[in-house]
């Protein structure tokens, strides 16, 4: 790629990564025979790691890639498997100079099998403190909320007192929904979101991966959001990019992973140049790098460079766009630009 060496070196912030999705087949497996988890006998995609990479290059959609998401995780039950799963995704971001990250993770998946909100917290916490000194890479843990299950499930895990507490420490700084889109418009999180902010959390949500503009246009009303997790759709919506451009919401577009969950047919296909060209901030991201090829966020500004052969001066652009909009403290960000 031209820029190869400018993109490598381009310091970078991550706004969307499920640390659940940093989950190398060979740790899944390695977790998996440490942990006795059974993994599933009756798919010959479990025979091994390497058919397993290999069933992950073969996603037909969303929710075939989610069957598989979850199963992975179950191999994590201990402090000790969340931390290395954690650290595994620091030192993947090191190798891409991001310098700050605002990670996503699903507690709601680990608490339905008996792990502890505290074992996946301390676990994760442990990596990040280690990221910043070893590393000086920063971050932001965004608890994220499964929209497939029912709504009040979702506001009962976030009254749980130690999910509180992890809010009123700054631990977590802000919330999400994610998981299956369709058939689960933001609207119907609009209890969840409406106790978020009475705490002051940031507010983010999947919208517009599988689902249309309007899925984008209700977590914007409705959800109050500052950010939007892919927003690819909205580029068919031109009145509705207008007032996203106009509103400063910042997408958080994940290239590989459309063309892996098959929402586009390449990386030329997302609309990179209809945000440019409308003034849409956005910032470029790997969500689930080791379930889309081991590509993560460098694979991605350097896939978005060969589609779309932007200037040196645009990527500046899109890099600003990124340190402004981290969910990081304002020391770190003046550190930044
Ligand atoms: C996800 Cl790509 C994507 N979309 C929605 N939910 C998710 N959870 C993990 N990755
Ligand atoms: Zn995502």
């Amino acid at each position: 790629t031209p820029l190869h060496g400018f993109l490598a070196d381009l310091p970078k912030c991550e706004h969307h990564i499920h640390l659940e999705g940093a989950l190398a087949p060979s740790l899944l497996f390695k977790l998996a025979a440490k942990n006795k988890i059974e993994l599933p006998t009756d798919d010959p995609a479990f025979a091994s790691p390497e058919a397993l990479t290999k069933r992950y290059t073969n996603f037909v959609s969303l929710d075939d890639f989610l069957g598989y998401y979850y199963i992975g995780m179950s191999a994590l039950i201990t402090h000790e498997d969340f931390e290395a799963l954690a650290t595994d995704y620091f030192e993947h971001a090191a190798k891409d100079a991001v310098m700050h990250a605002d990670v996503f993770f699903d507690p709601q998946a680990h608490l339905s099998r008996g792990v502890s909100y505290e074992t996946v917290l301390s676990g994760f916490t442990a990596a990040r403190q280690k990221a910043e000194k070893n590393l000086n890479i920063t971050s932001t843990l965004i608890c994220c909320f499964l929209r497939h299950l029912p709504v009040p499930e979702s506001v009962e895990t976030f009254q749980l007192s130690e999910v509180q507490a992890s809010f009123a420490s700054g631990a977590v700084a802000g919330i999400g929904i994610d998981s299956s889109e369709v058939p689960f418009p933001p609207h119907l999180f609009t209890p969840l979101y409406a106790e978020a902010a009475k705490l002051g959390l940031r507010l983010t949500a999947h919208a517009g991966e599988e689902a249309g503009p309007e899925y984008i246009a209700s977590a914007l009303k409705d959800l109050n959001v500052t950010r939007i997790d892919h927003g690819v759709s909205l580029a068919r919506d031109p009145e509705l990019m207008a007032r996203v451009a106009a509103a400063g919401t910042l997408l958080t577009v994940c290239p590989m992973s459309n063309v892996f969950l098959k929402c586009v047919k390449s990386v030329a296909e997302v609309p990179i140049r209809k945000f440019l060209d409308a003034g849409v901030k956005f910032s470029l991201n790997s969500d689930d790098p080791a379930y889309f090829g081991g590509n993560y966020i460098g694979a991605n500004y350097c896939a978005v460079q060969e589609a779309f052969e932007l200037t040196v001066r645009e990527w500046e652009g899109i890099a600003l766009a990124g340190v402004r909009g981290s969910w990081c403290s304002d020391v770190r960000r003046e550190e930044m630009v």
